[in-house]
């Protein structure tokens, strides 16, 4: 999607702090940090969002948990623990339309969420 900001980073359109990159998946800092750790991780196509996952896409899923995880060992925060997030909607607050799974770590975190 041409428009989509998502979509913009992983074309290198507009900047981002990237932490990894392969022909599936693109990771990066989160612009509005809300962990000390805090990494996006979405496709490098463009997924509207989770409500929109089918087993079509099981490769490109299976791909951005494995780098998610591998990005918790590379940050150290695999031993404390961490939180893997799919907002959708706006009950959720999801304000980003390009599928994202953040990962969160480097404190204790409430649960539930607020
Ligand atoms: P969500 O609420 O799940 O849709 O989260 C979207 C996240 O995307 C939010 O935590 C802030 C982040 N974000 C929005 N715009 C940008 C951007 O241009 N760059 C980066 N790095 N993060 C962004």
């Amino acid at each position: 999607m041409s428009n989509c900001i998502f979509c913009k980073i992983v074309r290198d359109e507009i900047p981002a702090k990237i932490v990894h990159r392969d022909d599936r998946v693109t990771a990066f800092h989160d612009i509005n940090a809300q962990a000390p750790t805090h990494i996006l991780i979405v496709p490098n196509t463009h997924i509207r969002g989770a409500d929109e996952i089918s087993a079509a896409h099981a490769e490109t899923v299976a791909a951005m948990f494995t780098v998610a995880n591998a990005l918790a060992e590379s940050h150290g925060i695999a031993a404390s623990g961490y939180r893997l997030v799919f907002n959708v909607g706006p009950h959720a607050g999801q304000s980003v339309f390009h599928l994202h799974l953040h990962l969160l770590g480097g404190r204790r975190m409430a649960w539930p969420p607020g």
